[in-house]
This record gives C-alpha cells, structure tokens and sequence, in this order.
C-alpha cells in the first residue's frame, strides 16, 4: 500500500511562508527519497534550515531538494529535475519538493448581476450561489436571469410563462421554492431572503398582456424580504419608473409593503378569512390584494392580478419578479 500511495507522489501538501510573506505550497516526492537529480541546481545553499530552503525556492525556481542530514539545499529552475526520471543518483537524507501554483478559488456567483458582470450576456437559466459554502443553507440555486431588459443581470425571483406550474403550495414549498426557471417557478422565500439581505436592490415587476399587447411593467426600489423568523415580510419603498400603476405601496387594505407572507397552511393577513386558501396561492397578503401574481392560471379565482389595469387572470399571460 505504501508503495502505491508513494507512485500517486503522496500529495503532501506542506505551507511556508515566503520571504515576500505569500503563501507557498509545495508537494514532497516521496518516490525519489534518498535520491538527488542528475541534474545540475540553479544554487545550493549550505547549512540551511528545511524553512530556510523551501523559502529560497522564489522567483522562478519551480523544485528543490533538502537533505535532513547534511542540511543542504539545491534550487532548479525546472520541475523536471525533480521529476523521479531524474532522481536516480542514491545519496542518504535527500527528500525533493515541487512548487505548484495556488489556484485562486472560483468566486461563485451569488446572482444574475454576478454572471452579468462576467460577461453573461444572454437571458436564460442559469446556477447562482446566494449563501456562502459555510451557510447551513448553502445550496447551488438554478434561476432564470434576464440579461438584456434596462442593462442586465436581473434575478427572476418569480417568472410565469404558460401556467403549466400550480402556484397553490403550502409554507415549505413556497419557502424552499418549486418550478422549473425555464418556464413557472418562484425561487424560494428563502431565497429571496438571502438574495436581498443587507442589499440595496430593486425589483422589477412585468405582466404579458394576454391581448398581445407590450410587456407591462413596473419598477421599485428598497426591496427587502426578512427571513422566516418574520414570515418574509415585504419591504419596499420608493416606485420607479414603469407603466403599471402603483399598486404594491397604495394603502387601502392592498398594499404588499409591511406584509407578511401567507399560504394556504399558515395565514399572516390582515384578513378575518384566509386570502391564500380563498385565491390558490402565496402572496404577501394584506386584506386581500390589489396586486398579486401567483394566483390560479386563467381561473377566476384569480383576483386582482394588477389592479385596476389586469383585473382578471384572463387578462394575463405571463408575469415576471425580476431583482438586481
Ligand atoms: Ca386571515
């Protein structure tokens, strides 16, 4: 076993300190123990230290060979001299180490912004990272991004296409999210959470009219959801530009701001009976909505998908809750 593990060169991954101070790694061969390469050193260096060798070996040298017993260093310039082929001359106390470069970790990305900024140029599905790997909530998100409307990188955090999704789910499913990006699908309360967390972003929202008209759409800024421990209550502030009136901050028992979220399974309105259970979906319900996308695809117990421009579900054929 020792000897397969010594042929696989036994990646023992050593760190030191350079004289620059940066991180160092080398790997021992430990096939070539006991052995010192035909090859002449770039220098050799007498009486050293182990530490003082391997931080010797900078500015272009790539392997070298210490020996524990004499203390000597040599440096080369290649990694070949070290390369077992090489080390065929026997000599007591020599161990060799190869230099390898440190790989910067690939920085996932945490949107669509992300993929965006890293020349993502074409709208579609892909996979983001909104939690750091140490997050006991980490997990790849796949999300449909928009990268063409008003600059780019915009997370669909809801998207409906043909209806083929139900939207009437319970407290779980909404949290963890369900769907398929390419199509219908709502991202995950969760999510939406994490994605908006110390985060300053807007929101997008688009209704496909179902006349074949334009998109319409609306814009909001300071769009904020907490975490589960307050229901994922809404934040939003401040209407931006857009077509569809502003109905997410007007007041009159419908707005979405300060809401919390509700489903069938766990009502938080405002109202005395349960909006999600009366119109089929989750929804930061008030009592109940003047604006709400994810009710029951051209039934009419859709209520109010836009009030007062789409007042009905057959007014609408497809929605859109993009963020960035
Ligand atoms: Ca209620």
């Amino acid at each position: 076993m020792t000897t397969i593990v010594n042929r696989l060169h036994l990646l023992l991954t050593l760190i030191s300190m350079s004289k620059a101070m940066e991180c160092q790694q080398f790997r021992a061969n430990l096939e070539a123990d006991n052995k010192i390469s035909t090859q002449a050193p770039s220098d050799n260096l007498h009486a050293v230290s182990f530490a003082t060798c391997s931080r010797s070996c900078i500015n272009g040298c790539e392997c070298f060979s210490f020996n524990s017993r004499s203390n000597m260093c040599r440096l080369y310039i290649h990694r070949s001299s070290c390369d077992p082929s090489n080390m065929t001359v026997s000599e007591a106390g020599w161990r060799s180490y190869t230099i390898f470069e440190i790989q910067p970790t690939e920085t996932l990305p945490l949107d669509c912004k992300s993929l965006y900024m890293n020349g993502k140029r074409k709208s579609g599905v892909y996979t983001i990272y909104p939690w750091e790997r140490s997050d006991p909530n980490y997990r790849p998100v796949q999300v449909y991004c928009d990268m063409e409307t008003e600059g780019g990188g915009w997370t669909a955090i809801q998207r409906r296409v043909n209806g083929e999704e139900s939207f009437y789910r319970n407290w779980t499913e909404y949290k963890l999210g369900f769907g398929s990006p390419n199509v219908d699908y709502w991202i995950g309360n969760n999510a939406i959470h994490q994605l908006t967390n110390g985060r300053n972003l807007s929101l997008r929202v688009t209704i496909t009219p179902m006349n074949g008209g334009s998109v319409s759409f609306k814009m909001y800024h300071q769009f904020y959801v907490f975490g589960e421990d307050l229901n994922y209550t809404l934040q939003l502030a401040v209407p931006g530009n857009g077509n569809l009136d502003d109905v997410l901050l007007y007041s009159s028992g419908g707005r979405l701001t300060g809401m919390q979220f509700s489903t069938f399974d766990v009502d938080n309105d405002k109202s005395s009976y349960n909006c999600a259970a009366t119109y089929y979906g989750g929804w930061w319900f008030d009592n109940c909505d003047y604006a709400y996308l994810n009710g029951p695809w051209l039934s009419n117990d859709w209520h109010n998908p836009w009030h007062s421009q789409y007042t009905t579900a057959v007014d609408v054929n497809g929605t859109s809750m993009l963020i960035k």
